[in-house]
Formats: C-alpha cells, structure tokens, sequence
C-alpha cells in the first residue's frame, strides 16, 4: 500500500491516510487501496474496532485529489466514484465499530468519509467543510445524504451551499462530532472508546449496528420489525447466555467469544 498505514493491536486497527504533502487527499489509487484495505479488515477476528485518521497534525482528508480531477474525463470521473463507493460503502457497513479520528482538516471526500464511519471525535483544531460547490461540483461521496441525516436538513444545506468551514466546537455543538479533544488526547481518547466497546459483545453491537444503519434509511415500522429480527437472532449466541450469566451470578468478568 503506497498511501495507507496500518496497524493492528488489542483488537484495534488503526488505519492512516498517508499522503501528508496533499493533506492526505483522496486520489484514486488511495480509494482502491482502501478499498482493498477495508475488505481485509472486515474478515479479520482480532480486529473489533478500526479507527480511520490522517498523516500528521494538520489534515485528517483535504478531500478528493482535486490536481486528478481537474482534467478527468466523465469516464475518470465514473470510475472514480465507483472506487469511493466500494471503500465508503465497506466502511459504513462493516461489521466492527468504525471511528474517525479527526485530526484537522475534514474537507469535501474528508468530511464524508468521516461520516461513513460510526462516530467522529475531532481535535480541537479540526475544520469540516463541504466546499464542492465553490468548486463547481457538489457533495458527490454521500456528502448530501450523510451530513443531512446526521445533522438535519437545514443545517445541511447551509453548509453545503455556503461552502462554510466549521471548527471542531461547532461541529460538536450540531452534532457532526460526537466529541471533541486535545490533538494530543485525539488517539488515546479514541482507543479509549473502542476499549468501552469491547467490553461488550461483539456480535451484539455488529446486530446494533446494522440495525441502526438499515433502521435510519428505511421507515419506523420496517426499522421496527428489522430489529425485533435481529434481537431474536441475539438469543441464539453463546454470548447472550454469557452475559446474562456473569449478570445474575454477580460475575464481573465476562468472557464474549463473538457468536
Ligand atoms: N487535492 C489536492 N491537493 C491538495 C488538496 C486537495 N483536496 N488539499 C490540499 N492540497 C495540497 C495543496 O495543493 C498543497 O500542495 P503544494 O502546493 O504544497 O504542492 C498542499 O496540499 C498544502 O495545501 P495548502 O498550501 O493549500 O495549505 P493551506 O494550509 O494554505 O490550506 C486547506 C489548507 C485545506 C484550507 C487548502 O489546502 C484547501 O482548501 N484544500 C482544498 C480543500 C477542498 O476544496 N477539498 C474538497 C475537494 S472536492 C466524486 C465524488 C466526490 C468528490 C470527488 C469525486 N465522484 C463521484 C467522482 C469529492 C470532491 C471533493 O472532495
């Protein structure tokens, strides 16, 4: 891999964007690499959470490459868009817990990518933005229907149509973050969280996830019924009878072996 790094330790992957001469921008044999990156990991059993952040300590993702995209034709265009569909798409959904730590710039392709993971915490000196219509294009890697979803229409479309940066406060207050950090806090707090998530069963919070993913695109009823699915599916694990063990038999220790 030319542009990503990664490393795997108790359970947690950290993954890097690694191209810090262009602010860790997205170009597209980065997105393949993730792509291909990503359908590794998801296969892996040691790992149970993946935190996704960029090279360095002024950019997370600066967005698309936008020195590839100036002359690219509508055919390097589609492809393009096909290979941040795979990697975006594998991101969202797969089935261990995704974090983005963001480390500062979170623009266009950075600010969406970060919104394809489960949850964003920032470093105080994050900035996220949309500014694809300054440049001629719009959101085109989910930006329109992600940022709507997590921070409601309204606000939505004020950033996507002012091209506006926003700082990681305010990006906390409207809940486009979910926390916000030191820089130097920014890993730690991070694998802090993916350790809270592992003390809980892995399968369990998997079926969470899907529900929540699934539930939030489709209506209450369907969203509804999909989960009384997956909970009954929760009731055939080995992890169930464990953890409601260790609760009635005031055990502390709890011993999830995913399934
Ligand atoms: N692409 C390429 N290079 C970039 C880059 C980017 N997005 N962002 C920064 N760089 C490069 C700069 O060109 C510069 O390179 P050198 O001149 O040193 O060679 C280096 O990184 C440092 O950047 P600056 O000198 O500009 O640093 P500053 O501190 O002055 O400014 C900045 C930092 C982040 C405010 C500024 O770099 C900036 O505004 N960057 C561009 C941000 C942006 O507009 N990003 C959105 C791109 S549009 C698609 C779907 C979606 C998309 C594309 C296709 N399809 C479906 C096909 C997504 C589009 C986008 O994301």
């Amino acid at each position: 891999m030319n542009n990503l790094l990664l490393e795997v330790e108790n359970g947690i992957a950290v993954l890097t964007i690694n191209r810090p001469k262009a602010l860790n921008a997205l170009n597209s044999e980065t997105l393949a690499e993730l792509g291909q990156c990503l359908a590794e990991v998801e296969k892996r059993e040691d790992v149970k959470v993946l935190i996704l952040t960029g090279s360095g300590e002024k950019s997370f993702v600066a967005g698309a490459d936008i020195s590839e995209m100036v002359n690219a034709t509508p055919k390097e265009g589609r492809a393009m868009g096909l290979l941040a569909r795979e990697a975006f798409g594998r991101l969202e959904n797969m089935p261990q817990v995704t974090i983005a730590a963001v480390n500062g710039y979170a623009l266009g392709g950075g600010c969406e990518i970060s919104m394809s993971c489960d949850i964003r915490v920032a470093a105080e000196n994050a900035k996220f933005g949309q500014p694809e219509c300054g440049l001629g294009i719009l959101p085109g890697f989910g930006g329109t229907q992600r940022l709507a979803r997590l921070v409601g229409k309204g606000r939505a479309k004020e950033l996507i149509f002012t091209c506006d940066m926003i700082d990681a406060q305010e990006a906390y207050r409207i809940g486009l973050a979910n926390k916000m950090v030191p820089q130097a806090e920014l890993l730690d707090t991070c694998k802090k969280m993916a350790g809270r998530v592992m003390k809980n069963a892995p399968f369990a919070v998997s079926l969470a996830k899907q529900a929540i993913n699934t539930g939030m695109d489709t209506d209450l009823d369907s969203g509804l019924k999909l989960e009384a699915n997956l909970f009954g599916l929760a009731f055939s694990t080995e992890d169930k009878k464990e953890g409601m063990t260790a609760f009635l038999t005031k055990r502390k220790e709890k011993h999830f072996i995913g399934k």
